[in-house]
């Protein structure tokens, strides 16, 4: 059955692999599952056809025969449950990656997100400068904590996971701000996940999409 992912049709990071269809791209090449894309436009997100896959009006979406999912978490978690390559076989060690997976959206994302409405959304407001210095200490905070329990770990629990897989995705948005080299245990984390050549075949499909000239109309 062929898989469909819905992605911008222009990110606006240029290609730097930073929205969230990247983290689905890479789960889907780890499980060595083809897929096919669908480019939306913002007036599409926000369309009556796109709205029901996703109430929220986001990317990504996936789509799988009579399956239709939204969330990226989710949908990992879904290619992770159906192929081999993104959790261990053991039962604990399955369970603990799905714990890094929750941890990633729930614990390490959300501060993150938090920088980043500080500094797009919020910024012309008269407080967001005084603002800003708290939101980055709380990344500093969690990516401390995060940092210590990663010590010089290769990955997170043992073999390389959908756990890291996520972890990775979210730490990859702190790089623009400088603070994940503050930590260089999980700078060389997020590289080695970036090296990894499921990545690297993810990046490269979503860079050729936002490289590539906007068809007129
Ligand atoms: N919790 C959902 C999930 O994990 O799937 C969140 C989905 C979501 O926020 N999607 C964003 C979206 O569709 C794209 S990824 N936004 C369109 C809208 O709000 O209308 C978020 C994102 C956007 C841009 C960058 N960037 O430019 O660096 C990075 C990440």
């Amino acid at each position: 059955m062929t898989i469909t992912i819905t992605a911008f049709e222009r990110s606006p990071d240029g290609g730097k692999g930073l929205a969230r269809d990247t983290r689905v791209r890479w789960a889907l090449e780890e499980a060595g599952q083809p897929y096919e894309v669908r480019l939306l436009s913002p007036r599409a997100m926000k369309a009556p056809a796109h709205l029901a896959l996703h109430p929220f009006g986001h990317i990504p979406t996936y789509e799988e025969g009579d399956l239709a999912l939204f969330e990226s978490g989710a949908i990992v978690f879904h290619i992770a449950e159906q192929h081999g390559g993104l959790f261990p076989r053991d039962a604990n060690a399955r369970t603990r990656a799905i714990m890094w997976m929750f941890a990633a959206v729930n614990e390490v994302e959300p501060p993150i997100l938090e920088l980043v409405t500080v500094k797009f959304v919020e910024g012309d407001r008269p407080w967001a400068k005084e603002r800003m210095p708290l939101v980055a200490d709380r990344i500093r905070h969690r990516l401390g904590q995060l940092s210590t329990h990663l010590g010089d770990a290769e990955w997170l629990d043992g073999g390389f996971s959908a756990g890291d897989l996520m972890m990775v995705s979210v730490l990859l948005r702190t790089r623009p701000s400088g603070i994940l080299d503050e930590f260089p245990n999980l700078a060389g984390y997020v590289a080695r996940g970036e090296a990894r050549p499921a990545y690297q075949r993810a990046f490269a499909a979503q860079l050729a999409i936002n490289a590539a000239p906007l068809a007129a109309g």
